[in-house]
């Protein structure tokens, strides 16, 4: 199991605009304990480089667009996320790094947990060690 994934949700659209529900344990595989969201991103600039060890996430691009690279000791992927409805499912132990956000990119994140710097693998030699044998 790769332990991410994209995620399509439901867009609800009418001459007033567009509406996409997401509901927790529901159109995602986790409870949301967190959110929270990136913006302005100076051109060029490369966010991440980590992994976690519990926390499952789902990112969404609500404007703009922006580029997701995940790997795992076996696999590597990049996703384009570019729109409202899709969401990109990260499970625990994958590394992500986030790149090419246009200037009007917004980023939100949804999280199964609340803020513990404790969980992250910042060191990419770490990360290998602790994930290989996980895959
Ligand atoms: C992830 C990607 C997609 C907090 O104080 N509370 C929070 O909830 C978060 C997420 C961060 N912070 C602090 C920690 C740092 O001092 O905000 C600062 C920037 O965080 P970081 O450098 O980790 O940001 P990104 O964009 O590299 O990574 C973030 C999340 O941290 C991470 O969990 O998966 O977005």
């Amino acid at each position: 199991m790769y332990n991410c994934e994209l995620l399509r949700f439901m867009n609800i659209t009418d001459k007033q605009g567009n509406l996409t529900p997401v509901e927790g344990n529901r159109d995602i595989p986790i409870e949301i304990k967190r959110i929270y969201y990136i913006t302005n991103v100076e051109n060029g600039a490369i966010r991440g480089y980590h992994a976690h060890r519990k926390l499952h996430q789902v990112l969404i691009c609500l404007k703009g667009s922006v580029n997701i690279k995940t790997l795992n000791p076996k696999e590597e992927h990049i996703y384009k996320l570019d729109n409202s409805y899709t969401g990109l499912y990260i499970g625990p132990y994958i590394w992500r790094e986030m790149f090419d956000f246009s200037d009007d990119a917004v980023l939100l994140v949804l999280a199964s947990d609340y803020y513990d710097e404790s969980d992250y693998i910042r060191d990419i030699d770490n990360y290998m060690k602790e994930a290989k044998h996980r895959f």
